[in-house]
């Protein structure tokens, strides 16, 4: 005499397979997803990078194509940035250091376009090699060119009423043609990292 209680269909042992396959499908898109993006193509690039329009210190606006025939490499952080960012930007310095005849420019693009002004970025790299360019834009061309390098960055409120920009630190490498070569390896010797460095150029 058991009564049939009103939901269950929910209870349906036969949707809790499907329900199940359709997750399985979802996340087995996911990994797929991600291993595409990370997966060099056939023409051996990864699909990181694209175009981007920003602006420098002067006023003058950068774009992807401006970068062509040279490899480079891409930064992103912020001003305010209490350690990851300078330090980085040091390390990078260091290993310029060691290249000085090589034309490889860098871009340090800031991922807090609100606070970060192309005049305020091009005084901050000042302090660091000076094939490094301090870029900015308004924020939709920001989070564009944030989304083509799948770059992680989000506001972290501070008690102060201030905020922080959790974000990712990936040394991009660059090549000739714009195509995404490497996360460049900065956690060894400059000399090391020179080395490889420049036998891209
Ligand atoms: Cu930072």
């Amino acid at each position: 005499m058991s009564s049939i209680p009103p939901n269950a269909a929910a209870h349906d042992p036969n949707l809790s397979p499907r329900a199940l396959g359709v997750i399985a499908v979802c996340l087995v898109l996911a990994a797929l997803g991600l291993w595409i993006a990370m997966t060099p193509s056939r023409t051996g690039t990864a699909l990181i990078g694209g175009p981007f329009a920003l602006q420098t210190g002067d006023g003058k606006t950068i774009t992807d194509a401006d970068l062509k025939g040279k490899p480079f490499l891409v930064y992103f952080g912020y001003t305010h940035c209490p350690d990851v960012c300078p330090t980085t930007l040091a390390q990078i310095s260091d290993v310029l250091k060691r290249l000085p005849e090589k034309p490889i420019r860098v871009l340090f693009v800031t991922v807090d376009p609100e606070r970060d002004t192309s005049a305020l970025m091009a005084d901050y790299v000042g302090s660091f090699d000076p094939r490094i360019i301090g870029l900015s834009g308004s924020p939709q061309d920001v989070a564009a060119m944030e989304k083509a390098y799948r770059v992680y960055a989000r506001k972290a409120p501070t008690k102060d009423g201030d905020y922080s920009m959790d974000h990712s630190s990936i040394v991009y490498l660059m090549d000739a043609k714009g195509g995404f070569v490497e996360a460049f390896n900065l956690d060894r010797p400059p000399e090391e990292s020179a080395k490889e460095l420049s036998s891209y150029l």
